[in-house]
């Protein structure tokens, strides 16, 4: 890269921060190539936090809401051309386009880096940049991992004190190792043409341009957790997934830690803060983590997770007290809201909330709106980013280095048809297909043929940095490694009767589903055998305080229909093919065994 010089003097950290030359190269060769006008280090302390705040506020990046009903709340809207991932430009730069593998859009790493650098050149000039040391998991995890996020962004700065565990803290978990992820972010006036998520896993480097969208430029998250982490993962043998993690403890102080995946846009938070129904006098469930896990093999033989963020960066929409009690307190407070409605009084709106609808409202991009507007108020994807120590039901081990042993996992999609509300997969590599084979189908806010199913394998399908059949092929791998494996289920909250409604009421009442998989995983839980898997036998989902009307759907959304289950191994074998011969040959069999016990 370039050897010029900075045009200013790059300073090194603040007092009493110890940091490796490498890290401080590293500042010093972006600040020469971009030549901000100011390089500020981040400590992540609170007055810096609220400094900062009081600086985005001052360039319009952001406004406060009426701080008496959202104290230290503010809002922002983004560029309307950079409202969401953008998918076929984010790209794995890996020497060869085969370690990238058909589920990427792969970009030759020498090519991307000098265009991107060509990009980053210069732009910086009259600007701050921000270096942002931040650390993903627990301080004092062996999982833990530490990243340095350079940006001219003020709105990335704040962003990524609400996201992660930033500054100092970081620094210190470095101490004198190498081992850091190197990202650069550079805004570009949200230019669409320059925009590029890059990831360049061989470097653990991140190059991200043209955005200021969270999950394009808050690169701890889909960046380095899931994309450069699966990576990492593969090569260090662990698992980076796009996961919750839950604790459920019952009346009897019976503890199951539980990781479910769900593709994007299926209720992922809403699980993770669920509230157990009346029914459930006594059970409790707390949330680890809302949307990813990173698992690793501990010596008892049993797969530890831990949560490597410290924020939810949760879809607004839909986002009420009726279904979300748990997030509506968690974002009351200190939330950055983003492209959700605004009232002239400085409250958030959004479709799906509960309770009037404030006067005076101005959609996401600004205009005018009321109730009847053909428009949405808020963006489908507007978001809140609130600190995850605001959650009413955290749980207590969320800071644990060691992680939390999982007993159960869960893969679910977005499923009209032929998924059963649950299955129990017959050991590790029948739950790999079934995570393989997970699909959800697209909603009406994404793009593409409403109800077409997108097979999503183990929700990673955006996520996966390297060859998706090599993946699929570690998680073999890992589940041969665990002499205590968790049980792995399948779930869909979506199946829908003739009439189109859903045949499940979900949200609270999906803690039924989960006590039957808590009691499996413990040996008891009664169950039956069917082609698909176990599935509760007779009577074991309790069904005190359900609707009669839910009762009486349970044997439809149990059902097999084999002319369902006919097509869907057609189109697993999409999947199967163009995976070609990296799809893992004991997930062939396995697809084969369940073609045959359907008959
Ligand atoms: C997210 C996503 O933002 O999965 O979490 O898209
Ligand atoms: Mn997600």
């Amino acid at each position: 890269m370039s050897a010029a010089q900075p045009t200013i003097a790059v300073p090194t950290p603040p007092q009493g921060y110890a940091c490796p030359l490498a890290v401080l190269n590293w500042v010093r060769e972006i600040a020469a190539l971009a030549q901000p006008a100011e390089v500020r280090w981040l400590d992540g302390s609170y007055l810096e936090y609220a400094t900062l705040l009081q600086l985005a506020q001052a360039q319009g990046v952001i406004q406060p809401l009426d701080q008496s009903r959202w104290p230290g709340s503010y809002y922002s809207r983004s560029h309307p051309s950079d409202v969401a991932r953008i998918e076929e430009r984010t790209v794995i730069c890996t020497p060869t386009a085969d370690e990238a593998g058909p589920t990427n859009h792969w970009a030759d790493p020498a090519e991307m880096k000098t265009r991107l650098m060509g990009y980053i050149a210069g732009a910086f000039a009259g600007k701050t940049m921000y270096v942002v040391p931040y650390l993903m998991g627990p301080p004092g995890s062996r999982l833990a991992k530490v990243g340095i996020e350079l940006t001219d962004s003020i709105y990335v700065a704040i962003s990524m004190r609400v996201m992660t565990r930033m500054g100092r803290v970081a620094l210190d978990q470095l101490g004198s190792s190498l081992e850091f992820n190197r990202g650069l972010h550079a805004t570009l006036g949200c230019d669409l043409e320059r925009r590029w998520i890059a990831h360049f896993p061989q470097e653990n480097l991140i190059l991200s341009t043209g955005s200021n969208y969270g999950g394009n430029v808050l690169l701890g998250k889909k960046c380095l957790a899931l994309r450069i982490g699966s990576w990492l993962g593969h090569r260090q043998g662990w698992l980076a997934e796009h996961m919750l993690i839950l604790k459920v403890e019952s009346p009897t102080g019976e503890v199951n830690f539980v990781a479910a995946a769900f593709p994007s846009a299926c209720g992922k938070t809403n699980f993770a803060m669920l509230i157990p129904p009346k029914a459930y006098q006594g059970w409790k469930v707390t949330t680890i983590g809302d949307d990813i896990a990173w698992m690793r093999i501990g010596a008892d033989g049993r797969l530890y997770a831990i949560n490597p963020e410290n924020g939810y960066f949760g879809v607004a929409p839909g986002t009420s007290h009726a279904s979300n009690p748990n997030a509506m307190a968690t974002l009351a407070r200190d939330t950055i809201f983003t492209n959700v409605g605004l009232s002239a009084d400085g409250a958030v709106w959004w479709e799906g909330l509960d309770g009037p609808i404030p006067e005076n409202l101005k959609d996401w991009k600004g205009n005018p709106w009321k109730p009847g507007s053909p428009e949405k108020c808020a963006h489908p994807n507007s978001r809140f980013a609130s600190p995850m120590i605001n959650n009413p039901a955290l749980a207590a081990e969320v800071n644990d280095p060691n992680g939390v042993p999982i007993s159960a996992i869960i893969f679910g999609g977005r499923r009209a048809t032929t998924y059963p509300l649950v299955i129990q997969a017959f050991n590790w590599t029948h739950g790999v297909y079934l995570g393989a084979t997970l699909g959800s189908e697209t909603t009406a806010a994404a793009a593409g043929t409403l109800g077409q199913v997108r097979r999503d394998p183990m929700a990673m399908l955006p996520f996966c940095g390297y060859h998706m059949g090599d993946y699929l092929n570690h998680w073999l791998h890992i589940g041969r490694k665990l002499s205590h494996p968790p049980r792995i289920f399948h779930v869909n909250w979506f199946r829908k009767g003739t009439d189109g409604k859903f045949l499940w009421p979900g949200f609270g009442d999906n803690m039924r589903v989960l006590e039957w998989i808590c009691a499996r995983t413990h040996g008891h839980g009664l169950g039956e055998e069917t082609p698909l898997g176990w599935m509760p036998a007779e009577g074991a989902l309790r069904t005190d305080g359900l609707a009669p009307a839910d009762i009486a759907n349970l044997a439809k959304i149990q059902a097999i229909d084999k002319a369902e289950w006919d097509r869907e191994l057609e189109l697993q074998s999409e999947l199967f093919q163009h995976l070609g011969d990296r799809m893992p040959k004991p997930l062939i069999y396995e697809r084969e065994l369940l073609k045959a016990r359907l008959g």
